[in-house]
């Protein structure tokens, strides 16, 4: 089995608002990933500027910060096999444009500001990201039945 990875996955204030976290949050499962954090949380102006930090100098940083922190998000932490490039390539391209239909950009958004989802890009990132959005002991360990016909068998 390839490497299980943990990766942060955002539903963001439009998702929420545009009734859209069920279905998102279903496609992951569907797809065989385990939900192992889920919350509904009010981000504050720290968290997000934290959350963001890369794109400080940016001239959208402002705008992208009032925009997570203008109503709640959905946070998830997702496992799985590769999961971090599975649920980016779920997600779709950040500019919903040149997302692919079938990703969720790509079938819920049209604009870069409005792109519904966020999730961790690396390794790295996703253990920071992880570690800024849930408290360990907000992440479960457990089986699921099911996965003996997700996950190939350990050597
Ligand atoms: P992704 O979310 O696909 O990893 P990033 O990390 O490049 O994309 O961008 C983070 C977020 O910043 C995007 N999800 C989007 O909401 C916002 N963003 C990126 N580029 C722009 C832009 N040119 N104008 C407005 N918002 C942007």
């Amino acid at each position: 089995m390839a490497e299980l990875q943990r990766t942060l996955l955002l539903v963001k204030p439009d998702g929420v608002q545009r009734q859209l976290v069920g279905r998102v949050i279903s496609r992951f499962e569907e797809r065989g990933l385990k939900i192992v954090g889920l919350k509904l949380i009010h981000a504050d102006r720290a968290l997000a500027e934290e959350h963001y930090a890369v794109h400080r100098e940016r001239p959208f940083f402002k705008g992208l910060v009032d925009f997570i922190t203008s109503s709640p998000l959905v946070a998830a932490c997702l496992e799985g096999p590769n999961a971090i490039a599975i649920v980016r390539a779920m997600n779709g391209a950040t500019r919903p444009h040149e997302a692919a239909p079938g990703s969720i950009r790509g079938d819920f958004a049209v604009e870069t500001a409005q792109n519904l989802v966020h999730a961790s890009d690396s390794p790295e990132n996703a253990a920071a990201e992880l570690a800024l959005w849930f408290r360990p002991e907000e992440l479960l360990d457990y089986s699921r039945e099911i996965d003996r016909w997700v996950l190939a068998p350990e050597d």
